[in-house]
């Protein structure tokens, strides 16, 4: 199942008009979209944060909101984070929270000791992740809870904190023949899960332990012939796999394995020429979660020229925001 690109669509990114429609969406209260989206609000926040630093363009957000103010608003008693005042503490939240403080420069005033707990709360004897005290397992949650330890600095005592040879024992599980990686071991492969298991086995250091090409190759075959990449076979192509694929073959060292230049021409057509944003494919609704990965997925391309940034393909942040807070893999080094 594929598309074809509108003859009209844009074939050049965009870059002013995507901060023009991210600062817009977020300083608009009364936006519809922005109001029904409160469940997942601090995940928004992070979305566009990340897409702004990647245009060189986040002072405009610093100066039009209060972030540390947000932060503090979201903070839950149990060291987590909800994804908006009032909500309950979830790890998706809880590593978005994280992010929003290295992008804003609030590491600071953050509780790490406090949120590693919450994050060390919820790992199961198998070494899986649960997201709350609700209790559903999912491998999006190993990457979001070691991902989150990572970036508050704390790496270097993940065996301390929380299990972490369980916790990469049981993303390997999850690994299925096809080289795909699903939610819970023998659930069905989609890339957005493979970028889950394959970022937390680099934050874990076991990506050798890996069928690097088995896996590199499901992901290749994700590209269809309009440029644009599905998340598991026979779907329609989304521009957000853009970031879930790529950002997988770039920690696999793979990146050349698609077409670069037919996946941005795919991006480019997704674009909103007047009012700015990317939608999930061309001719729908644009929104900031596309816009990121679509920006996020041309950065790894190194083909937005001098309008990107360079992004971290686990982490999704800009590699200087990362440096300054001297936080480095040792596989990106
Ligand atoms: C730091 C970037 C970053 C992420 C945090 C939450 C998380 C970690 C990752 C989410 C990975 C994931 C599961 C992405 C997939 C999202 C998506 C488009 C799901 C749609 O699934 P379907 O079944 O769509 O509705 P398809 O495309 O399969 O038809
Ligand atoms: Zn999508």
């Amino acid at each position: 199942t594929d598309i074809s690109l509108p003859a009209d669509a844009p074939k050049q990114l965009l870059p002013e008009k995507h901060a023009d429609f991210l600062l817009q969406y977020c300083s608009s209260q009364d936006n519809y979209e922005y109001v029904m989206t409160e469940y997942l609000r601090m995940s928004g926040l992070y979305w566009t944060a990340s897409a702004l630093d990647l245009l060189g363009r986040l002072p405009d957000l610093r100066q039009r909101m209060d972030a540390a103010a947000f932060l503090r608003d979201c903070a839950r008693p149990d060291g987590g984070y909800g994804p908006a005042p009032g909500h309950d503490s979830h790890l998706l939240y809880t590593l978005s929270a994280v992010q929003v403080a290295l992008l804003f420069d609030l590491r600071d005033s953050l509780d790490a000791g406090a949120i590693a707990g919450f994050v060390r709360g919820l790992q199961r004897p198998d070494g899986s992740f649960q997201g709350d005290r609700w209790g559903e397992v999912d491998t999006r949650f190993s990457f979001c809870a070691l991902a989150a330890l990572f970036l508050l600095g704390l790496g270097d005592r993940l065996d301390d904190l929380v299990d972490a040879r369980a916790a990469g024992d049981f993303v390997l599980t999850c690994a299925n023949w096809d080289g795909g990686f699903g939610t819970r071991p023998g659930s069905e492969s989609h890339s957005g899960q493979v970028y889950c298991c394959i970022g937390a086995l680099s934050i874990l250091g076991r990506l050798h332990e890996l069928d690097v090409d088995r896996t590199a190759l499901w992901l290749a075959e994700r590209q269809l012939a309009s440029g644009g990449l599905n998340g598991r076979p026979e779907k329609l192509p989304d521009v957000c796999y853009s970031w879930w694929v790529l950002a997988s073959l770039a920690m696999l060292g793979r990146l050349s394995w698609i077409s670069g230049e037919r996946l941005l021409r795919f991006v480019c057509a997704a674009q909103d020429p007047e009012a700015g944003g990317i939608a999930d494919r061309p001719g729908d609704l644009c929104d900031p979660f596309h816009t990121l990965f679509g920006l996020a997925g041309a950065s790894l391309l190194r083909l937005g020229g001098d309008s990107l940034k360079a992004i971290n393909p686990t982490f999704c942040l800009p590699v200087d925001c990362l440096d300054r807070h001297g936080l480095r893999l040792p596989l990106w080094t």
